[in-house]
């Protein structure tokens, strides 16, 4: 299992495509955020090969253990491993999670995409550190989403796994951004399981100033709603 200590309040995913990262440079959004106080990141890359996916994750890997944030790796155990990061986040049509573990060892942190309450349940006994639970909602980010399950889904989700007596760490994703944050976390909360925190990708990514947005986004995920 990974350190029990990883903070998923702030968890940035990236984007290089165009529509989302523009003609920036992504290692310096990268930055940015994590100067904003992004507190675990993940390289998604779902296009480039995999040399130019250890290039890149080399060059994040750099600047996020700078800031003594984990970097963790979408779908591909073996960059990860190439890079020595944290770990990976692997989605329901990857690599089972059991044979990432087998490959990156107990320490590595590994996450995993989960919809329904099978998918959760399946991934916690399974021994994942954490659930990216999601599509809260429908984004432009990602299309091909199976599901949008929105608050009442993931709060679903909470309750199971807190019935099960499981303490995975759970992030939600998909839509999420300064205007809905605060709103999502109390919403989705049941009263023995909140979520640990949000990940996000354009919201941060294609931002102006990506790092007050994340330092905006952190501080509302870290002070209670107006409205509880
Ligand atoms: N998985 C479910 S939704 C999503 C992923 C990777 C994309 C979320 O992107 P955004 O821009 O934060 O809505």
């Amino acid at each position: 299992m990974a350190p029990s200590n990883v903070d998923y309040s702030l968890y940035l995913v990236t984007d290089s495509t165009p529509a989302v990262l523009g003609h920036r440079d992504l290692a310096e959004v990268v930055e940015a955020a994590l100067r904003g106080g992004v507190t675990i990141c993940q390289y998604r890359d779902k296009t480039s090969d995999t040399a130019a996916l250890v290039s890149t994750a080399r060059k994040l890997h750099a600047i996020t253990r700078e800031h003594n944030v984990p970097l963790l790796i979408n779908d591909r155990v073996d960059v990860a491993l190439a890079v020595g990061c944290e770990g990976v986040h692997i989605g329901q049509d990857d690599l089972d999670l059991q044979t990432a573990r087998k490959l990156l060892g107990n320490d590595a942190i590994i996450g995993v995409t989960v919809s329904t309450v099978t998918e959760a349940l399946k991934a916690c006994r399974q021994g994942a550190d954490y659930l990216g639970i999601g599509t809260m909602f429908a984004t432009p980010t990602k299309t091909n989403t199976k599901d949008i399950i929105g608050t009442t889904g993931t709060q679903e989700i909470l309750r199971a796994i807190s019935d099960e007596g499981s303490n995975v760490r759970t992030v939600t994703i998909g839509g999420i951004n300064t205007t809905n944050v605060q709103r999502v976390l109390y919403q989705s909360s049941c009263p023995t399981k909140q979520l640990d925190g949000v990940a996000v990708v354009s919201a941060i990514i294609a931002a102006k100033d990506p790092k007050s947005t994340a330092e905006e986004i952190l501080s509302l995920v870290k002070s209670p709603p107006p409205f509880a």
